[in-house]
């Protein structure tokens, strides 16, 4: 099976992938998207993804779009690798909450678009990272409590899996808009635990080629 991979240096959400793809071991194809030129936007990538974001995964040729369907799709497809989500299914639907704070409830409203659509309405550079930080800073203060009630060695128990891959980028998002993360000593110790891990260290943008 030929894996490729949309992904783009410094964005989030592919930055997920990319960790959910080295965890599971699986060997893909890097394509770089320069979302700054707006890469993502021009006719071959839309033919791919219609919402003109990134990641998308091509297997086979196929276009997958959206993280956490790629991810689950990884789990469902490699069972015999290293699972993303837990079996149980109350724990199962515990992580994916935790996965979905990041994923729909904070990541949205600071992304490109969100920030170029801000600039739009002349909002400027200090309030915008007002509004990013006001929004991760809500976002965590609810994530804090179930990475302490849930997280062992890592963000949900004693091994990698999905939330990681949504916590890690998340929480390097947040060091770009230099988030105040001290009242949250139990994201910052997952973070900086699985920051360790061989498999979510090579997934980092300093190993991602420009773009
Ligand atoms: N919910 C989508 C979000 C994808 C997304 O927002 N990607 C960002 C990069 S992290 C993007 O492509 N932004 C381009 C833009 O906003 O113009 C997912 O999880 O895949």
């Amino acid at each position: 099976m030929k894996l490729v991979l949309h992904s783009a240096k410094r964005a989030s959400a592919p930055y997920r992938v990319r960790i959910g793809l080295n965890l599971k071991g699986l060997p893909f194809e890097l394509r770089p998207v320069d979302l700054l030129a707006n890469a993502h936007q021009g006719e071959d990538y839309r033919a791919l993804n219609a919402q003109a974001l990134v990641p998308t995964l091509e297997v086979d040729g196929r276009p997958l779009t959206q993280s956490l369907a790629i991810l689950e799709w990884l789990d469902e497809a490699f069972p015999e690798q290293p699972r993303l989500l837990p079996l149980d299914p109350f724990d199962r639907a515990a992580a994916r909450a935790m996965a979905e704070i990041i994923a729909c409830d904070i990541h949205p409203l600071n992304n490109l678009r969100i920030l170029r659509a801000l600039t739009a309405l002349e909002i400027d550079e200090d309030h915008r990272n007002a509004w990013a930080t006001r929004w991760i800073t809500d976002g965590f203060t609810a994530l804090e409590p179930m990475v302490a009630r849930h997280g062992g060695d890592f963000a949900f128990g004693d091994a990698p899996g999905l939330v990681d891959c949504l916590l890690i980028p998340q929480v390097f998002n947040a060091g770009r808009f230099k988030v105040d993360l001290s009242a949250f000593p139990a994201i910052r110790a997952a973070a900086a635990q699985a920051a360790e891990h061989p498999a979510i260290a090579a997934a980092h943008p300093d190993h991602h080629p420009e773009r």
